[in-house]
């Protein structure tokens, strides 16, 4: 008689989408680590055995979580983002790790769409006019026209390569920076970011987050955009200098923001609270229900084919 295999021990490390934890809890020994009063101490007298970790962008899994797990054998990530795992250390141990590419970007690219349009337009900014009774007192006043305008995007991966689409449905010409230029994309390439902030009406952050691209929007390249340039953020807050930020937009050197991502989420600066020309979105560009149970089926899947001795469906690196 065969031995039936004993059920994979999976550490999950924060809350998840409800319908992916009860599945995951249906398949697999899983353990919810963020019910532990301490964290650290139950880690440190039962970190062995679990050899999967179920976390997220958000949660992520650190050089102390890795290590503090001697078994591990795979991590599968909810989101795309991959700034909160340590993927040197996942790499020192031959640790896989999945994540969740492709299926967020139609939703991401769509927020960054509205971002660009509701900072030019001032949508949001009008519906509190309407609502707080301004209409009734006169006119809002004139806005800033999108299409045709001028979009550049830093970071023309998958994520940027479908705003780039968005864009040329309302006629704008667009331009990207990245490290090097890409051949199989027609739009022009900035050899720098501070070329392609003076260019754009409207600069795009759709790059990675992480040490590398930590602080790239600087209050130079903000002052690249200039009075008439409006910056959005779909990536991360890591990526703009925030202070900078605050600075450019409360003494007008840019025209505006619109922010999905912030430096120390969920804290959004007290400036920006007080200020028409932002948009401010609690990052739910990914927060549809079909873009996240694609999200959840994928972390599942990586986990699936781990488990079945199949390559991911998504790894990372
Ligand atoms: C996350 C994100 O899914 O995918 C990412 O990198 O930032 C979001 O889509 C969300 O923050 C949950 O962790």
């Amino acid at each position: 008689m065969k031995t039936p295999m004993k059920t994979p021990r999976i550490l999950q490390v924060g809350p998840l989408l409800p319908a992916l934890e009860a599945r995951l809890a249906q398949t697999y020994d899983v353990h919810l680590l963020h019910e532990e009063a301490d964290a650290k101490a139950f880690l440190a007298a039962h970190g062995a055995g679990f050899v999967g970790v179920a976390t997220s962008a958000r949660f992520g899994a650190d050089a102390a979580l890795i290590a503090a797990l001697p078994d591990l054998k795979v991590i599968s990530s909810f989101g795309v983002g991959l700034d909160a795992i340590d993927l040197d250390a996942a790499r020192a141990r031959g640790i896989a790790v999945g994540y969740t590419p492709d299926v967020l970007n139609d939703c991401v690219a769509d927020t960054a769409f509205a971002l660009v349009m509701d900072v030019a337009r001032r949508f949001t900014a009008s519906d509190r006019f309407v609502r707080s009774g301004g209409w009734l007192k006169g006119q809002f006043p004139l806005a800033t026209k999108v299409s045709g305008k001028r979009l550049g995007i830093l970071g023309m991966g998958r994520i940027g390569r479908v705003i780039a689409r968005r864009a040329s449905g309302f006629d704008m010409a667009v331009r990207y920076h990245n490290r090097k230029p890409l051949t199989d994309v027609d739009h022009g390439y900035a050899a720098t970011l501070e070329e392609l902030a003076e260019w754009s009406d409207f600069l795009v952050i759709a790059s990675a987050g992480g040490a590398e691209t930590r602080g790239l929007v600087s209050r130079e390249i903000l002052d690249a955009l200039g009075p008439q340039g409006y910056l959005i953020n779909i990536s991360r807050g890591t990526v703009v200098d925030e202070q900078a930020l605050v600075d450019a937009l409360t003494s007008g050197r840019i025209a505006g923001a619109g922010l999905d991502v912030f430096e120390h989420e969920p804290k959004v600066p007290q400036a920006l609270l007080a200020l028409d020309n932002v948009v401010l979105l609690p990052h739910l560009a990914s927060n549809t229900h079909e873009t996240r149970a694609a999200m959840g089926k994928r972390v599942e899947d990586n986990l699936a084919a781990f488990f079945a001795g199949r390559p991911l469906v998504s790894a990372a690196g």
